[in-house]
């Protein structure tokens, strides 16, 4: 099949989602086309069925904002018509779902007729999208979408709750490749343990944008609390603006010669690799995919309670949930699990076994059902 992906090309989970789905719909020899404006972060090597087609917005001075999504729009018509795409895979409603639409009307005037799926990822519906100067689109995208699908059970339910969705919702979870997370550390997954936490201390870590939603100055509060009781080393990866406020509170805390700021990383999974505990106390998280990539690497999860992490995080299991902010909890929470080596290992085992349920052998049939039951109906809208 020939299937074209929208996506974001930034480190976000959307992206990310959307990246690592294209490769393995290729690996199983799918045809796939990468439409975004620059060259996906995660689309590090190249197979003979991977295309990716850049959109460029045409500068003009009477524009005070460029018309991406017109760009969008054309290229997607260009790409479909020249390259006899199958189907359209949106991944974020904004502006990728509405820009598939109206591509969708034009090809129709070439007598094609393409098919089209929204993914929503969360922000576009739980912050960005339900904002009054999106709202109207977005219910009209959602609702025109051929098939739409959410990453989990929560958003789902916001989605009804936020939109007049008169569509039906398939949830289909995020997932993991494991072969690309490490279990057991190679030597120099040891030889940066060493660096990191030269006396043994525990290593405590967090993945992220670093935007406000994902409230990291609760795993540093977190961390602190931690910290006083048992030697520990805490990585924070990422970037964003919350960054230097993050960094003033290492220093009002005192806490910085135990915390290594990463700034962003290629790939995450070698500070997995080397983790004992992953935090994620975000204020929402529709599904908190670096929580999943944290367990895929046998590392329990410490997070809020909030959206959709309790399908991703299983409360005494994987890891533990506490309310948004309670970082009291939070950090007795982990004092549980790293009190010994014994319990330890035994949150270690249970956090790679539950992400075995995120597997991408599981996930990757459930899209590759709706693409052929789009492409073998005749849809017309
Ligand atoms: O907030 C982010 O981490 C970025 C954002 C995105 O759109 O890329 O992430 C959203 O989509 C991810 C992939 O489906 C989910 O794992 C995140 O939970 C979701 N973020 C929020 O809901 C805040």
């Amino acid at each position: 099949m020939k299937i074209g992906i929208v996506l974001y090309p930034t480190f976000g989970g959307s992206g990310i989602v959307a990246t690592e789905l294209g490769k393995a719909l290729a690996e199983k020899g799918h045809e796939i086309h990468f439409i975004s404006y620059n060259h996906p972060v995660k689309l590090d090597h190249f197979l003979p069925n991977i295309r990716y087609h850049e959109v460029r917005p045409f500068h003009y001075p009477l524009f005070d904002y460029q018309p991406y999504e017109l760009a969008l729009t054309s290229k997607l018509v260009d790409v479909t018509r020249y390259e006899n795409l199958d189907i359209l895979h949106c991944h974020y409603a904004i502006p990728h779902a509405s820009a598939a639409y109206f591509a969708k009307q034009i090809l129709k005037t070439h007598n094609i007729n393409i098919p089209f799926i929204t993914t929503l990822h969360g922000t576009d519906i739980t912050l960005v999208g339900k904002h009054p100067s999106f709202e109207p689109v977005i219910t009209f995208s959602i609702n025109e979408s051929d098939a739409v699908t959410v990453v989990s059970e929560s958003l789902k339910k916001n989605t009804f709750r936020h939109f007049a969705v008169t569509n039906e919702i398939e949830v289909i979870p995020n997932f993991v490749e494991h072969t690309h997370y490490c279990h057991d550390p190679r030597p120099d997954d040891l030889a940066r343990m060493q660096a990191v936490a030269p006396n043994g201390e525990r290593i405590i870590s967090h993945v992220s944008n670093f935007r406000k939603v994902k409230r990291i100055e609760d795993v540093v509060r977190v961390f602190k609390k931690i910290r006083e009781k048992i030697p520990a080393k805490l990585i924070l990866a990422g970037d964003g603006p919350e960054r230097f406020k993050i960094e003033e509170l290492c220093k009002e805390l005192k806490v910085c010669k135990d915390v290594e700021m990463m700034g962003n990383v290629q790939t995450a999974s070698g500070i997995y690799c080397i983790s004992d505990l992953f935090i994620l106390p975000s204020q929402t998280e529709s599904f908190g995919l670096a929580a999943l990539e944290a367990l895929a690497s046998g590392v329990p999860v410490i997070s809020s309670n909030t959206g959709g992490l309790p399908e991703v995080n299983e409360h005494g299991v994987s890891g533990f949930l506490s309310n948004v902010g309670d970082v009291d909890d939070m950090a007795k929470n982990s004092l549980k699990i790293l009190a010994s080596n014994e319990t330890l290992a035994k949150y270690k085992k249970q956090a790679y076994e539950h992400s075995l349920k995120f597997s991408l052998k599981n996930v990757l049939p459930q899209y590759e059902a709706i693409y052929e039951r789009l492409t073998t109906k005749v849809v017309v809208k």
